[in-house]
């Protein structure tokens, strides 16, 4: 029987990429490395200091920094990134995320949060929807980055729950695969041709339902 859900929170809850983007633009910029839209989408899921060396790789420039450099260019980064998540609020919640937690709350679905971000607590408390869950990951203590499972394991822990009691909410490939090692009912929010291998899709968070999910979670 599902009694928790595990949520990733960009692309999930609310969009942060545009302003992750600007940051490592800006950053890429002054490493006069061009980064566009498209290549940020390669970024999207992925840890900071991996982002960075992803950024250094597509630049050719992997071997140019000392590991204390790569600290302070990510460190610049996150101060800009920062400032701009000020501008978020509830409005930046994701169209039918509100919905769906009040229909969680309301049926004593219980929730937690596996994002690689550090800003997390931050972002939850703009989109004052920090109440709705009774715990957050903490990706500092995690050895391993999504696809590895351990972020959606830590957080079935958080719920007091076994894994199969568990829905993870994705909308990264590697989410959604670490999900599914984690032995967890996978939901994917995005392109299905994408998603392929999460176990229920919506194509955007407009669309999601608790009935079709829990139906399909728990056949
Ligand atoms: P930070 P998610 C991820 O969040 C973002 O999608 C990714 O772009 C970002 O680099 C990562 O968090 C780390 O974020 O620099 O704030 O610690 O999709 O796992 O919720
Ligand atoms: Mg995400």
């Amino acid at each position: 029987m599902i009694k928790g859900f595990v949520f990733d929170l960009d692309g999930v809850l609310t969009d942060t990429a545009e302003y992750h983007y600007q940051a490592w633009k800006n950053l890429a910029k002054k490493l006069t490395i061009e980064i566009d839209r498209e290549f940020n989408e390669q970024l999207k899921g992925v840890s900071r200091m991996d982002s960075l060396n992803r950024i250094l790789a597509y630049g050719n420039k992997e071997n140019d920094y000392s590991e204390e450099e790569k600290e302070r260019f990510a460190h610049g980064k996150n101060e800009e990134y920062k400032k701009l998540i000020e501008q978020i609020t509830e409005e930046d919640l994701l169209p039918g995320v509100t919905e769906f937690l009040d229909d969680l709350k309301k049926r004593g679905y219980k929730s937690a949060l596996a994002s690689a971000s550090k800003n997390a607590p931050t972002i939850l408390n703009r989109l004052k929807i920090a109440d709705r869950f009774e715990g957050i990951v903490d990706p500092a203590e995690l050895k391993n980055g999504k696809p590895d499972p351990e972020i959606f394991i830590k957080g079935a822990e958080i719920l007091g729950l076994d894994t199969t009691e568990c829905v993870g909410v994705e909308d990264a490939e590697a989410g959604i695969l670490g999900i599914n090692s984690a032995n967890m009912f996978s939901v994917g929010i995005g392109d299905p041709m994408v998603l392929t291998a999460a176990d229920l899709n919506f194509e955007t968070t407009s669309e999601l339902s608790l009935d079709k999910i829990i139906e399909a979670a728990e056949k």
